[in-house]
């Protein structure tokens, strides 16, 4: 698979996310067919320190055995530590020219919510550009405003060759309409953490 593909169903979480033991329902989302996760240990609740990297360990441990991208968010220290495949930056996050210059193999990947973003991004150094909040989210409560469709059709026009992720409010209903404005994958919190069969949610994202 090349990372196109492995971005098409992409689950990020955190301890935060869940209702019950995030490792089951990793589990089940690999069963349904996830390609790629992301840890994003972040907001009220999440855990820190030692109990941070245990959950992120184990939570790696199961993406190895099934061969799924492993990317974690923000936490450069933690993403070093793990010896992860890839690392997520937002705007505020450690400056991506200092992670590739150390990482030059590492999957980097970068959230830019309107164009003021993606021009004062250095976009030539990532591998993936997250491009959202396409819907409203409750997941993340400092999410800037809503993107729409459009703002991928847009990064597909000025980064052709750039894989682009959804994030933010996607659903197994709206989902295509994020695949057809030029998506290479939908990445999502709720969608799967939420459901009520995770195999089937994932089955039809
Ligand atoms: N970044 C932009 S929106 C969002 C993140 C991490 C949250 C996505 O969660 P959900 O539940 O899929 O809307
Ligand atoms: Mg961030």
């Amino acid at each position: 698979m090349n990372l196109e593909q492995q971005l098409r169903k992409y689950l990020i979480m955190g301890s935060q996310d869940c209702d019950r033991d995030p490792l089951s329902i990793l589990d089940e989302a690999i069963e349904g067919g996830i390609t790629a996760f992301q840890f994003r240990e972040k907001g009220e609740g999440s855990l820190q320190g030692d109990e941070k990297y245990q959950l992120a360990a184990a939570l790696q441990q199961r993406c190895k055995t099934a061969g799924i991208l492993f990317i974690v968010n923000d936490d450069v220290d933690l993403f070093r530590r793990l010896n992860a495949e890839g690392i997520h930056v937002g705007q505020s996050d450690e400056h991506v020219k200092g992670i590739r210059e150390a990482h030059p193999d590492a999957v980097i990947g970068l959230s830019v919510s309107d164009l003021h973003e993606w021009e004062n991004s250095p976009v030539d150094l990532v591998d993936y550009l997250g491009a959202g909040p396409v819907y409203p989210t409750t997941s993340k409560k400092d999410a800037n405003p809503v993107s729409g469709t459009e703002w991928i059709k847009e990064l597909k026009e000025r980064q052709p060759d750039m894989p682009v992720v959804g994030i933010g409010g996607i659903t197994t209903e709206n989902a295509h309409r994020v695949m057809e404005a030029g998506a290479s994958g939908t990445a999502v919190i709720s969608a799967i953490t939420k459901a009520e069969d995770i195999r089937k949610a994932v089955g039809e994202l």
